[in-house]
């Protein structure tokens, strides 16, 4: 292979030293996000062919049920986390209940959290959906199967979270806490290869992005604010650029890329917003944060809420640093 050209795997060996706890449980455990992702990556890809092949949901012409592409994320998630021995309970989007691992050898350490298939109504049109996962340290006493206990910590326990984008090439990036790095798939050989070292979002940027249909809804500082982005004024680059593909996962890489901020608000059909903390906001929070980026609920830091149930939502404000601190008066003066 190239010499210029660093592996996923090899990159995760190379720092592994960089974790308090370094026994390659955690490299092990990001390698095998990593392989799922992969196998993710070929479903996603043959999706334009379900007319083909036979509808999601469906029995295809050779009498096999098709699987949902989402449940089909979610399996090869847990799949891949349950056998290798480091994960003792997940929590999943998909799943009501958090999954428990039966104790094999050794300990199990880590508690895994991920939304398998985010943005997934963009899978019959093409655009971009994305995995997001999120890692903690096991809190519960003991060596059996961990609790929902373990799922429920506050996101500045993470001690890891990325996400892996299928757009039009697929990319995995993710943060140990130590700086953030993305990861191109090749599909040549098979591999994610670092393409983005060190990513540092901008500080000030001139993109927004929210569900504006849902404007009506919007508490009065989030109008305001809307407003504001659509200004005309030269000395703050105003007007701002509305971006919003409807993919939390892929506005956000976007947004990380280039700066700029994203804002699922509360609304009066969803008081504390749509997306959920600990498979949504915690992970890319975590990510916003170790990039130089900010992410909150409008107030509080989203990394310091303690959640109260698995799949609580909460109301995002994420990315460039001034501009969510900006929302933020705009919230706290209306
Ligand atoms: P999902 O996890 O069921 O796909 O839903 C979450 C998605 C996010 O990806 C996206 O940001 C949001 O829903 C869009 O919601 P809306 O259509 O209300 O703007
Ligand atoms: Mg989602």
């Amino acid at each position: 292979m190239n010499g210029n050209v660093k592996t996923l795997n090899q990159f995760i060996i190379e720092r592994q030293d960089d974790f308090q706890y370094a026994s390659g449980d955690l490299s092990r455990l990001l390698s095998d996000i990593g392989t799922a992702a992969k196998i993710i990556n070929r479903e996603v890809n043959k999706a334009g062919l379900v007319n083909i092949l036979g509808n999601h949901g469906t029995t295809n012409v050779q009498g096999e049920e098709v699987m949902k592409l989402d449940i089909y994320a979610n399996d090869q998630l847990i799949s891949a986390l349950s056998s290798g021995g480091e994960v003792c309970v997940m929590g999943s989007e998909e799943n009501d209940d958090v999954i428990q691992v039966e104790f094999k050898e050794g300990e199990c350490k880590y508690v895994v959290l991920f939304d398998p298939l985010d943005g997934s109504s963009n899978i019959d049109v093409n655009a971009s959906i994305g995995t997001i996962f999120s890692v903690y340290r096991r809190v519960s006493k003991g060596s059996g199967p961990g609790t929902v206990e373990d799922c429920l910590q506050k996101g500045a326990q993470q001690v890891a979270a990325g996400y892996v984008i299928y757009g039009s090439s697929t990319i995995l990036v993710y943060t140990t806490g130590n700086g953030v790095n993305g990861f191109t798939l090749d599909p040549s050989i098979g591999e994610f290869c670092l393409s983005h070292p060190n990513i540092q979002t901008p500080k000030d940027a001139k993109i927004y992005s929210i569900n504006e249909g849902n404007e009506a809804q919007f508490p009065a500082g989030i109008k305001k604010y809307v407003e504001y982005c659509k200004g005309e004024d030269k000395a703050t680059n105003r007007p701002y650029s509305s971006r919003y593909i409807g993919s939390f996962v892929a506005d956000f890489h976007r947004n990380l890329l280039k700066g700029g901020i994203f804002i699922y608000p509360p609304t009066a059909k969803t008081p504390n917003g749509k997306l959920r903390l600990l498979y949504e906001a915690n992970p890319l929070a975590f990510v916003a944060e170790q990039a130089g980026g900010r992410a909150t609920n409008g107030k509080d830091r989203i990394l310091d809420i303690v959640p109260g149930e698995l799949h609580q939502r909460v109301p995002l404000m994420i990315g460039s640093e001034n501009m969510v601190k900006l929302a933020e008066d705009f919230l706290a003066k209306n």
